[in-house]
């Protein structure tokens, strides 16, 4: 079916001895070994030397030589740069979509999808390099100018999960590299391999426009990588996506030193279904948000808060839907559903459907770990539904798995006040074709969300957007809108083109 072979040959990367070579001395570590196992097949595709403190302060001092330099290019010079990365990715797009499915285990479909956010992120960041505003203002002194600019920051540092083990470290790097930022970027060490081919495309492109390699740096590396990111004075932004507890630490490492973060961490994303539901739309979606990419997605649905008087259609039309997932090898296109990321995941889901039991949850679709054949890494679960309530400690908690609660709700002001009632709050949805409902889950008052859609699932957000959320999910925005302002430093200008020095707010400083 697949020759992955040929899929690394193709990407620069070669084989050797049952694992890979890198063939990327100058930026992999000289530490212990870090191997990749594929959850697909379970074999092992990457044996990657892990970055020691040692190499990371070379590479922080080639990222701050970088950073003179590229600082300098003009915007609109540096988006043409990430015009030429888009269109390497474009030539690259299925192998490394193939890649991304084989490291991860997401679908090909999703593979390819990811890649091409990629893509669309470098187009937003091309036209963004010639758009980076500031306003200018009104000085109430005479013959004043006031007017504010947006400088880079200097190195950013990108800590990434292996989930979006490559197009969230694209929306980072893009919009930091057009405003004038280098960047170092310490990618899951469960997905070491994907983030190795990109930067291999990055590089070239980087080399064939002559500026120094430094732009784009990679650190490959356990938690003790992110720690030092973290600490670092030299790093000026952090951007994390992950675990609310790493977004945890990392976010109090970087406020103790005064840095700046951006948090893109847990989800516990909720659909509403009202009685003026399409349900032809609204079951294809909530299947897609919970049981696509393995419930792997920080945007992933996990709670479906269904109407009382359309709950118990809603809940056989979601079982009859479920019947017909194809859970397999996610390389072939027939199936929806591929593995977990590792066995450690696997146990978190089988902890999570002994919690949901205890606390007096119901399966109506029973979770299972798939075995032998072609399941035979180990990492292969069937997408389940309980029945459950929204107080559950266990539903309160993000479990990166595909497994999915239903919740009953008598009027919207309840489901509303359910769908707020837990410590994330990154992406929600309602399905309604009443505009009342709609418009009452859209105001101030309704979801608390970074994200809320109507008539569209939780996850597949396009980058036009800001992306982010709220409460425990960190607050950060990252992607399409104005989000590139975290990347950037605003210089607020004051200019005095006259022969007087008058002073704001009227004060009087006369001198003889
Ligand atoms: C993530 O899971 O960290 O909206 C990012 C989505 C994707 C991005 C998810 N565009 O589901």
């Amino acid at each position: 079916m697949l020759d992955i072979n040929k899929v690394l040959e193709k990407l620069e990367i070669k084989s050797v001895n049952n694992g890979v070579s890198t063939g990327l001395k100058s930026w992999v570590g000289s530490g212990d070994v870090l191997s990749s196992f594929s959850p697909v097949n379970g074999d092992l595709i990457a044996a990657v030397n892990q970055a020691e403190k040692e190499d990371y302060d070379k590479v922080i001092i080639k990222a701050r030589e970088a950073f003179k330099i590229w600082q300098n290019i003009p915007a609109p010079r540096r988006g043409e740069i990430v015009r030429q990365m888009g269109e390497q990715l474009r030539i690259f797009k299925n192998d490394l979509g193939t890649l991304v499915s084989y490291e991860m285990g997401k679908s090909l479909q999703e593979g390819f999808g990811e890649v091409q956010e990629m893509i669309d992120i470098c187009d937003f960041a091309v036209g963004l390099s010639r758009q980076l505003y500031g306003l200018s203002m009104h000085s109430e002194r005479p013959r004043h100018r006031m007017y504010e600019q947006w400088h880079p920051l200097g190195v950013v540092g990108i800590i990434s999960a292996f989930n979006f083990p490559v197009a969230v470290w694209s929306w980072n790097s893009m919009l930091a590299w057009v405003c004038g930022n280098v960047c170092i970027w310490k990618p899951s060490e469960k997905t070491p391999l994907t983030a190795i081919a990109c930067q291999k495309i990055i590089k070239k492109v980087l080399h064939e426009n002559e500026v120094p390699e430094g732009v784009s740096c990679i650190l490959i590396g356990d938690r003790e990588v992110g720690e030092w990111l973290a600490e670092d004075p030299r790093i000026a932004l952090v951007s994390a996506t992950g675990s609310v507890a790493m977004g945890r630490s990392v976010g109090e490492a970087v406020a103790k030193r005064l840095g700046r973060s951006l948090l893109e961490l847990g989800g516990n994303n909720a659909i509403i279904v009202t009685p003026h539901a399409d349900l032809n739309i609204a079951i294809p979606a909530i299947v897609f948000g919970a049981a696509g990419t393995a419930g792997q997605r920080c945007t992933s649905t996990r709670r479906v808060i269904i109407h009382k008087d359309i709950y118990e259609h809603v809940k056989k039309r979601l079982i009859r839907a479920y019947s017909q997932l194809r859970i397999g090898n996610p390389l072939d296109v027939n199936n929806h559903v591929g593995p977990l990321i590792d066995k450690l995941a696997v146990e978190q889901y089988l902890l999570t459907v002994e919690k949901v039991k205890a606390a007096g949850g119901k399966f109506i679709v029973e979770p299972k770990v798939l075995s032998g054949g072609d399941y035979s890494s180990g990492c292969y679960v069937a997408p389940c539904i309980a029945e459950v309530e929204n107080g559950f400690k266990i539903v309160q908690h993000e479990t990166f798995a595909p497994v999915l609660y239903l919740i009953r709700y008598e009027n919207l002001d309840e489901a509303i006040a359910m769908q707020n009632d837990v410590p994330q709050g990154l992406s929600s949805a309602i399905f309604t074709l009443n505009i009342r409902e709609s418009e009452q889950f859209l105001s101030c008052s309704g979801s608390d969300c970074g994200i809320a859609n109507v008539n569209i699932g939780t996850s597949g957000a396009e980058i036009g957007g800001a992306f982010g959320g709220e409460k425990e999910t960190g607050g950060g925005r990252e992607s399409g809108s104005d989000a590139w302002k975290a990347y950037m430093r605003r210089q607020t200008n004051t200019v005095n083109y006259g022969t007087a020095l008058p002073l704001a707010q009227g004060i009087k400083f006369e001198m003889e």
